[in-house]
Formats: C-alpha cells, structure tokens, sequence
C-alpha cells in the first residue's frame, strides 16, 4: 500500500491531528508525519511534496492554523492528492484558515475537510488509498456497518 503523509505547519498544531494519526494505526495504514511550514521552512516543505511521489506516498494531509497557505503550497508542488484541515489555532478561530485552505486558485486542488477536521482527512486519505487496496476498501466498508448499527441502537433505545 501507499503511505499518507500528515504534515503539520507547528508543532502547536499535534493535537489537532492526533484524530489523524489514531485513523491511520486502527487501518493499518503506513503513514509518516511532519512539521514544515509554508512560511517557516518553505524550502522543506516544497522539497517534501517534490519528492513524495518518488517516495511512495499516495496522499498528503496538510493541517495548519491562521493564514494557513500549507496546503496549497504542497500542492503546488506535487500532482498527489493533497487533504487540507483547517485548524482552529488563532483568534478567528479557524474561518482564517478554513478561507485560506479551501480558496485554492484554479489549477490546484487541495480537498478540503471541515475546520479541526482531522478524522474525516484521514478517512478521506483511506478512501483514495482503498483505490488500489481491497483490504482497505473492505475495512472501510466494515467501518460503516458498524456506525450504522450504533445509529439503529441509539434510535431502538429512544423509543424505549
Ligand atoms: C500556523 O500558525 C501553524 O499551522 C499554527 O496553526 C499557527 C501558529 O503556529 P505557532 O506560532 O504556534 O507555531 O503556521
């Protein structure tokens, strides 16, 4: 299988994506994380998309707060899938990250999930790598049966 990839823009952004890291290890799937900022270490953070294909990644999640330009700037430099989660990390409590993810020019997507979104990226990520992985595919598809059934429980006991 093809790893994922969460990249972070601060090490301030961890717990956020901890939802991310939980959904990679109870699927199994190979995964790397990191920090680099579009701002900080814009130098590292292009070579690691440049370079993520070649290195066999499938998919990269790039979570960041405040003017949050990480994942576009990922995506600027690899044709991969690349998730971005806008992070609640500033005053405005995420809308300045969610504008400035979601808002991708014309050219380059970047998929972008809800503000703290963490888990639905990394369920996403799973779904593009279930593309070329049954098992994954079928974990997946287990996963909802499951949610369902949690759903028809609750509905049966609120009838009494
Ligand atoms: C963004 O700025 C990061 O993704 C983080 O959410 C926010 C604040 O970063 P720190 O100042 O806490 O490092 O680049």
């Amino acid at each position: 299988m093809k790893k994922a990839a969460v990249i972070l823009g601060s090490d301030s952004d961890l717990k956020l994506a901890e939802d991310a890291f939980s959904v990679f290890e109870a699927y199994g799937i190979p995964y790397e994380k990191h920090i680099f900022s579009a701002h900080r270490t814009p130098d590292e953070a292009a070579a690691f998309a440049s370079q993520a294909r070649e290195k066999g990644f499938g998919v990269l999640i790039a979570g960041a707060g405040m003017a949050a330009h990480l994942a576009g700037a990922l995506a600027a430099r690899t044709t991969l899938p690349v998730i971005g989660i806008p992070l609640a990390a500033g005053p405005f409590q995420g809308m300045d990250a969610l504008f400035s993810t979601v808002q991708m020019p014309s050219g380059i997507p970047v998929a972008t999930v809800g503000v703290n979104g963490a888990k639905n990226a990394a369920l996403l990520a799973a779904e593009i790598l279930s593309l070329e992985d049954d098992g994954l595919a079928q974990k997946l598809q287990d996963a909802r049966a499951e949610m369902r059934n949690t759903v028809l429980l609750e509905d049966q006991k609120l009838q009494g």
